[in-house]
């Protein structure tokens, strides 16, 4: 694994502040870095004091004079290049993801895929950044609109997609013609630093100036910086309900733009007419994948009465057969979870599980021995509960899964929405009128509706994201582009007269 931090000239000691291939010191203190691998202690990070900040975001508000003015194909073409040197490094890049993050070495090199997919769409986008034209009620009068980059984009990244959410919203933002200010998780701050000194290369062979794509490493107070910065016309931000309705309220008080991608509690309803064996991979990939990490992550399942205790032994067996541990390893299927914290959370709903009322069909707990030095490493577990329990309503980063049954499709599709979040919903059922009612409007509330899929493993070209505590706001594809843009209607005259709308005569 040193072989990898080598090939991102990553040493005892990195910075974590930078404005493109220019490092600042990173005088706000030290990040301590370690895998949840193998408990490995890797490197020291700096962070970014405010001073560093303010630095940092004068050079961005520089930058963006000069690359709001370049076309946007041109801009498209510093992406596709940035893909091109992401396809290079995808090995190493997944393999630092997987060892630093703690997901499974495929989910790594998967994570990169994203990145290098979203770039190539990002391409695509950056000549379809269409606006309407409309007809004019007044004579020789012309209407349209157009799409203008809105400044610096700030972009709060969590540990669980160290990489690939970045890129969703900077490749995005860029052919936009907005510059980025990154502030990655203090969690997992050695792949930004290596996504960083990826794209320095490429600016660098294109003459891009400093400032147009930003690191500032840090904790909560520089996340709360850019909350609060009157030069972030837009700040995305990813993590936690909590987190979210702390940035979302500060931005608000200024009346920027937040853009939220935040927690779910995500649940797939398993009819009675579904396909058992397919629903099971979705099931237990859901659950189980990136331990549990994702935002997307299956939380809940909804079965009919009628296929319950067949499913339910299913599950148990399949849980049965999981393999635990390095995640580099690819005969293992879980990894381990980010931190002691995270594991200290999983311990705690586990109680609240059992103290609301729940029944663990498999049980939980934290692996000890061989292999399991980090501390980190957990069983997935599934326990049968009630969808109101508090715990229920609440999302745990980790791999625990909640069962219960429902007898009608009306009735599972209101378990399914009674939750706060939003993000991320399936039905497996080859039934076509209950998959068409789960997918009306009085259906699935969440963001993303699957059918004969399960909750995670969203593809970058629909727009992601969800409602309610999920946050509203939706990144990546389709046109989620116009969060990053600012709207502007033209109405030009070409006739002799100045005939105002409404047809109001006002002489002189
Ligand atoms: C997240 O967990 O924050 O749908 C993002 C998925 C991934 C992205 C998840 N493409 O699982």
């Amino acid at each position: 694994m040193l072989d990898v931090l080598k090939t991102f000239h990553i040493g005892q000691q990195h910075s974590g502040v930078s404005t493109g291939k220019d490092w600042l010191p990173g005088s706000g203190g030290n990040i301590a870095t370690w895998s949840p691998v193998d408990g490995a202690s890797l490197t020291t990070v700096t962070a970014a004091s405010r001073e560093d900040y303010d630095q940092v975001m004068a050079k961005a508000q520089e930058a963006f004079l000069y690359w709001r003015t370049i076309p946007a194909p041109a801009r498209g073409e510093v992406v596709r290049q940035i893909g091109m040197a992401l396809r290079e490094h995808k090995d190493a890049l997944g393999k630092l993801v997987s060892y630093e993050m703690g997901k499974s070495l495929q989910e790594g090199w998967g994570e990169v895929q994203e990145m290098i997919d979203i770039c190539d769409f990002a391409v695509g986008l950056s000549r379809q950044l269409h606006g309407l034209t409309m007809h004019s009620e007044r004579p020789g009068h012309r209407m349209y609109e157009q799409w203008h980059p809105l400044g610096i984009t700030g972009i709060i990244s969590a540990f669980n997609f160290p990489v690939a959410v970045w890129s969703w919203n900077s490749m995005l933002a860029l052919v936009c013609g907005n510059v980025c200010v990154w502030k990655p998780s203090e969690k997992t701050p050695l792949t930004a630093i290596a996504c960083q000194h990826i794209i320095a290369g490429v600016f660098a062979a294109n003459n891009v100036p400093e400032g147009v794509s930003c690191l500032v490493t840090g904790g909560r107070e520089v996340g709360e910086w850019l909350a609060n910065d009157g030069r972030v016309p837009l700040v995305s931000a990813t993590g936690s309900t909590r987190m979210g309705k702390s940035v979302g309220a500060a931005v608000g008080a200024r009346l920027g733009r937040a853009l939220l991608e935040l927690g779910g509690n995500n649940a797939i309803i398993i009819s009675e007419h579904a396909d058992l064996d397919m629903s099971l991979i979705g099931a237990v990939f859901g659950a189980v994948g990136t331990a549990g990490q994702r935002c997307t992550s299956t939380r809940r399942l909804i079965i009919h009465e009628k296929v319950y205790d067949a499913f339910r032994d299913k599950l148990v067996k399949a849980y049965g057969q999981l393999r635990i541990g390095n995640p580099l390893d690819q005969n293992n299927h879980v990894g381990p979870l980010i931190d002691q914290d995270a594991v200290k959370a999983y311990l705690h709903s586990i109680e609240q599980v059992k103290a609301q009322g729940g029944r663990f069909i498999v049980e939980g707990g934290v692996l000890e021995g061989a292999g399991y030095e980090s501390g980190c490493y957990v069983k997935p577990c599934i326990a049968e509960v009630k969808n109101d329990y508090a715990i229920v309503q609440h999302e745990t980063f980790a791999p625990i899964l909640y069962i219960m049954k429902y007898s009608t499709t009306e009735e599972a599709i209101a378990l399914q929405n009674g939750v706060p979040q939003g993000l991320s919903s399936a039905i497996m059922t080859l039934n076509l009128r209950e998959a068409e009612q789960f997918l009306s409007a009085a259906g699935s509330d969440c963001g993303i509706a699957n059918v004969n899929i399960g909750t995670s493993g969203a593809e970058i070209g629909g727009a992601f994201g969800g409602e309610k505590e999920t946050g509203g706001g939706r990144e990546s594809g389709s046109d989620a582009w116009r969060a990053y843009m600012r709207r502007q209607t033209n109405t030009i005259n070409y006739s002799a007269k100045l005939p105002l709308a409404q047809g109001i005569k006002f002489d002189l």
